[in-house]
C-alpha cells in the first residue's frame, strides 16, 4: 500500500553525526531496521522518524513551522547493512513539572514506542543510543554504587574487588524458617544474598514473619565471622504504595543494619515507574536492577524492542545501582564474551559503544552483576574475559549445589576469585583449597568440560 512520501521532511541524510554531538541538542539512536516486503529503505526510515516524533502517516493541517523545529530526523541508512541512526531533538522528550527532571518512559515511548508496530516496518532493534551532556543532568542517575557495598564490607573503596554472593533457592517454596537457614548457612562464608526475583509475600512465607528472622541470620553470622553481610530485599510491587509499605518494614525491621539492605526491582517487568520509586523514595539504599524477562525483547532472537546492552545503559539513567547483564558465555544464560563491553559502558566514566562513545561526566557508575548458572569453576574464565573482579557475583546453583554446605560454595566462590587474581592454574590451587576442589566435584558436568583430566589431577575417584 503506497505510503505519504515523508523523506523530504524525515530524513537529511547532510546532517554529520559529529556536529550533531558537538550542537549537544540531540538524542542519536541507532537501530537495526528491515522494512516490510515492498517498502522502500529510507522511506520507511522517515516514517519510522515521524512515527516517532511529530508526525503519522498522513500530513495534518495543524502543523505549523515549530512543529517541524522537533521533527525527528533519518540522518544515516546503510541498507545493506539494515541499519539507520535517528537524531532526536532533546526538546521531545517530557519532562516533570515536579523538578523539571527527564524520564526514560518519555525516551521509550518515542523511541522504543508505536514504531514497534508499524505495517512499513519487519524488524526494529534499538542497539546503541547517545545521550548528550544536558540529557545526562537530567536524569536521576544511581544514588549508590559498588563503593558504598565496599565501603560496608571494610574493603577499599576503589577496586574493593570480588562480592561473592547468592540467590536463595529453591527460587519458590521456602517457608520462613528454611529461608533464614539457608540464608545463615551461606552467610557464614558469603558476603551477598538476594531474594530470588520471584520471591515476596508469599502465602507460604510471609515478608513480616521472614524478614525479621532473615535479619537474625544476619546478626548471627556477622557475629560468628566478624564480616558484614549484605542483603538485597525484593521490593517489586504493581503498586507504588506496595513498594513503599515493604520498604519501610524491612528497613525498620534490619534497624541499626539497614544501611546492609539494597532493594530489589525486577527493572524490566515493573518498568521505570517501579525503578524510579526506588530511586527516588529511598535513595539511601543500593538499587539492584533485576531484569528478569528482558530477552523478550532482547534475545539476540528478537528483531525488535532493544538490546541487553541498551537495557543496561539506559538502568544507569534511571539510577541503577546494579544490573544483572548476563554471564557472557559463561552461565546457563544467553550471551557472549563480547557482552562484557556491556558491564564496561555501565561502570567506567566513558566508554565506547557498539555506535556512539558515550560519557558520563562523572555520574555514578552501576554495579555489572553477574548471575545465572555460575559456580567456582566458570568465575576464574569469567574474570580472565572481563579483565576484573569489581563485581557482585549471585551464585545460586553454584552456592547451595555444593556437596558440602552453602557456606563451603561460597568459600569456593571466593576462592576462584583468589585464584583468578593470583594467575594460579585452578588445578594447582584445588589442590591447596578444599572448598574450590571440592566444587570439582560438586558440579562435574563443568569440571569434565572445563578441566579434563580434573580427576587424576585431583587423585578424585568416582
Ligand atoms: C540465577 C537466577 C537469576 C538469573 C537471571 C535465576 O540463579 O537467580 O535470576 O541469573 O539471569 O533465577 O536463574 P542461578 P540474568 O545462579 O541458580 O542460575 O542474571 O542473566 O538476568
Ligand atoms: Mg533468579
Amino acid at each position: 500500500m503506497a505510503l505519504l512520501d515523508q523523506t523530504g521532511r524525515y530524513s537529511d541524510l547532510s546532517l554529520k553525526e559529529d556536529e550533531l554531538i558537538d550542537g549537544g541538542k540531540h538524542v542519536l539512536v541507532a537501530y537495526t531496521m528491515v522494512p516490510a516486503e515492498g517498502y522502500g529503505y529510507l522511506e520507511a526510515a522517515a516514517h519510522f522518524a515521524a512515527e516517532s516524533s511529530t508526525g503519522t502517516n498522513v500530513e495534518v493541517s495543524t502543523t505549523d513551522d515549530f512543529t517541524k523545529g522537533v521533527d525527528a530526523l533519518v540522518y544515516f541508512i546503510d541498507e545493506a547493512e539494515g541499519k539507520m541512526k535517528i537524531a532526536y531533538p532533546m526538546d521531545l522528550f517530557d519532562r516533570n513539572i515536579t523538578d523539571g527532571r527527564t524520564m526514560l518512559v518519555s525516551f521509550l515511548t518515542l523511541v522504543i514506542g508505536n514504531n514497534q508496530g508499524m505495517g512499513d516496518i519487519r524488524d526494529a532493534q534499538m542497539y546503541d543510543f547517545y545521550m548528550p551532556p544536558r540529557m545526562l543532568q537530567l536524569f536521576d542517575g544511581p544514588a549508590k554504587d559498588i563503593s558504598d557495598m565496599w565501603r560496608i564490607l571494610g574493603r577499599p573503596v576503589e577496586n574493593g574487588g570480588y562480592i561473592a554472593g547468592t540467590i536463595i533457592k529453591p527460587k519458590l517454596g521456602l517457608r520462613p524458617e528454611p529461608f533464614a537457614e539457608a540464608a545463615y548457612q551461606f552467610w557464614l562464608g558469603g558476603d551477598f544474598i538476594k531474594n530470588d526475583e520471584p520471591q515476596g509475600n508469599q502465602v507460604f512465607c510471609p515478608a513480616k514473619k521472614v524478614y525479621p528472622l532473615v535479619y537474625d541470620a544476619m546478626k548471627r553470622a556477622q557475629d560468628e565471622t566478624g564480616e558484614a553481610k549484605l542483603f538485597s530485599a525484593n521490593i517489586t510491587a504493581d503498586d507504588h504504595h506496595e513498594m513503599c509499605a515493604r520498604a519501610d518494614f524491612i528497613l525498620e525491621t534490619f534497624g541499626p543494619d539497614a544501611d546492609k539492605v539494597a532493594f530489589l526491582v525486577d527493572g524490566y517487568v515493573g518498568g521505570p515507574g517501579m525503578v524510579t520509586t526506588a530511586r527516588r523514595n529511598y535513595a539511601g539504599q543500593y538499587l539492584h536492577y533485576h531484569r528478569a524477562g528482558h530477552g523478550a525483547v532482547t534475545s539476540p532472537s528478537s528483531k525488535r524492542g532493544y538490546t541487553a546492552f541498551v537495557l543496561a545503559k539506559m538502568s544507569r539513567l534511571q539510577g541503577a545501582s546494579g544490573i544483572h547483564v548476563g554471564t557472557m558465555g559463561y552461565g546457563k544464560m544467553e550471551g557472549d564474551a563480547s557482552d562484557k563491553i556491556i558491564a564496561y559502558m555501565i561502570e567506567r566514566d566513558e566508554c565506547q559503544g557498539p555506535e556512539y562513545y558515550q560519557k558520563w561526566y562523572g555520574m555514578k557508575p552501576t554495579t555489572p552483576i553477574i548471575s545465572g548458572g555460575m559456580n567456582a569453576l566458570r568465575l576464574p574464565g569469567f574474570f580472565e574475559n572481563l579483565g576484573h573482579g569489581n563485581v557482585i557475583n549471585t551464585s545460586g546453583g553454584g552456592s547451595y549445589g555444593h556437596i558440602d554446605s552453602p557456606a563451603a560454595g561460597a568459600t569456593s566462590l571466593r576462592q576462584a576469585y583468589d585464584c583468578w587474581k593470583q594467575g594460579a592454574d585452578p588445578i594447582e590451587y584445588a589442590k591447596e583449597h578444599k572448598e574450590f576442589a571440592r566444587a570439582f566435584e560438586s558440579f562435574e558436568h563443568d569440571s569434565d568440560a572445563l578441566y579434563p583430566g580434573w580427576r587424576d589431577k585431583l587423585g578424585v575417584h568416582k
